[in-house]
């Protein structure tokens, strides 16, 4: 059966799909793309293979291709039931903590990400601090949802990378948090394929 491959960028989000399927434990294949240039490792132009020319992007054993962190998080849980939380509302709630990472915390890095004025930076700072602390108090125990990791912890882990980057204010709890996620073998595993990417916490 042919395996499933993400096109990823170093440090990008989509470490936290690659984080995802590695805790997933089945092979897969990965191929990285400079997203300046949008060429592959392998010379091709990844807008031939996704049109919206941004990682991530996983390529499904049957051909299809699938795109977004949400639909591709949430696809690895279908599959992988231990990549979201326990419980009848599991996958509302995975999906809840995903759309909520993507559309406000994720989205709120952009002005660093992309040259935004100093006050801009500095605003986004705030929010994603604010945003952090918001998780925070919902958190049910190391991770989001308890003792184990979903792949909104995956997302979240990428995001605290960034936030280290950037010298954005983090709670002690995503602190901690960020730790205990680089002592996983999944996230050391993706970290060392995608080397080299700043974690330091
Ligand atoms: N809506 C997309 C956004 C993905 C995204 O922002 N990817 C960035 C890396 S973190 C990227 O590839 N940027 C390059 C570009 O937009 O050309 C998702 O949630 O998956």
């Amino acid at each position: 059966m042919n395996r499933m491959k993400l096109y990823y960028a170093p440090g990008a989000c989509s470490l936290a799909d690659h984080t995802a399927l590695h805790e997933a434990g089945q092979a897969f294949d990965i191929e990285r793309v400079d997203i300046r240039t949008h060429m592959t490792e392998h010379g091709i132009d990844f807008r031939t293979v996704s049109a919206k020319g941004y990682v991530p992007a996983l390529v499904l054993p049957d051909g299809q291709l699938l795109t977004e962190n949400i639909a591709v998080l949430d696809h690895l849980a279908s599959l992988y039931p231990q990549l979201a939380p326990a419980g009848p509302l599991g996958r509302s709630r995975l999906i809840e903590a995903l759309a909520f990472i993507s559309t406000e915390l994720h989205r709120a890095f952009k002005p660093m990400w992309h040259g935004g004025s100093e006050r801009e930076r500095a605003h986004a700072a705030e929010t994603v601090t604010g945003h952090l602390r918001l998780m925070c108090d919902a958190m049910k125990g190391p991770f989001l949802f308890g003792k184990e990791p979903t792949g909104a912890d995956f997302y979240l882990f990428v995001m605290l990378v960034w936030a280290e980057r950037f010298n954005v204010e983090v709670p002690q709890q995503m602190v901690e948090l960020k730790r205990q996620m680089l002592e996983r073998p999944a996230v050391r595993a993706a970290l060392q394929a995608e080397a080299p990417v700043r974690t330091e916490v």
